[in-house]
């Protein structure tokens, strides 16, 4: 098996957010075969799709893994799980919610899983640290670039509440010491 480019999205809005993303993202930098490679700054977002929830925290992690993308799944369902995630209702809120964006250029439409995830090109939280980290990776559907998708979308949502930036990564691909303390952002809740 060869080794894959993957970007997985993330948010949370439930709970001590920036803390539950770190720790995700720490599990996420001890699967096996799996290493990180870039990672967006965070970015507090107002909800989509069920309007009644409080702001989520969003970002993007670009890794490299030599898993496949169904067992790639399978192990972000379970960081998801063992961080608290219930599954309630769809689009409402959660402790961490994992998406992956991009698996190299494959299209996969498999029922539990389709890839590039179908939501994104139409999701203002997903496309700004997607073009922060990656803004020439190409679409492998809509054959553009996410730069260019995110430009398309600025001009067809005029009126859309802006991400607002709250915090930039450490320098996590650099830095092993900083990885194993699971230190991803320096955040903290109260401003
Ligand atoms: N699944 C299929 N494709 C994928 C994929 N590419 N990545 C399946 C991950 N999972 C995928 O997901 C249900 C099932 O989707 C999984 O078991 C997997 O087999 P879920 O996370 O339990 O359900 P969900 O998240 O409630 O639904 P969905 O459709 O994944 O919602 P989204 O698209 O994740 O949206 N607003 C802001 N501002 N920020 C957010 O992060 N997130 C959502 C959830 C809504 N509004 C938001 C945000
Ligand atoms: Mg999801």
């Amino acid at each position: 098996m060869s080794e894959s480019e993957v970007l997985v999205g993330f948010g949370s809005n439930l709970g001590d957010r920036s803390r539950l993303i770190n720790r995700a993202l720490k599990a996420i930098s001890r699967l096996p075969e799996t290493s990180l490679l870039k990672l967006s700054s965070l970015y507090e977002t107002a909800p989509v799709g069920y309007l009644e929830q409080g702001a989520f925290l969003n970002g993007i992690v670009q890794l490299k893994t030599l898993m496949s993308a169904s067992e790639l799944l399978a192990c972000l369902l379970a960081i998801e799980k063992s961080l608290g995630r219930e599954r309630i209702e769809r689009w409402g809120p959660r402790t961490v919610d994992l998406d992956i964006l991009f698996f190299a250029d494959r299209i996969i439409d498999e029922v539990d899983l389709i890839v590039p995830h179908p939501e994104m090109a139409r999701r203002l939280f997903v496309l700004e640290p997607l073009c922060e980290i990656v803004p020439d990776w190409i679409h492998p559907v809509f054959c553009e670039t996410v730069s260019v998708l995110l430009n398309k979308h600025q001009i067809s949502n005029p009126l859309e509440e802006p991400c607002r930036l709250v915090s930039s990564p450490l320098d996590v691909a650099h830095s092993k010491e900083k990885v194993e303390d699971g230190i991803f952002y320096r955040y903290s809740e109260s401003g």
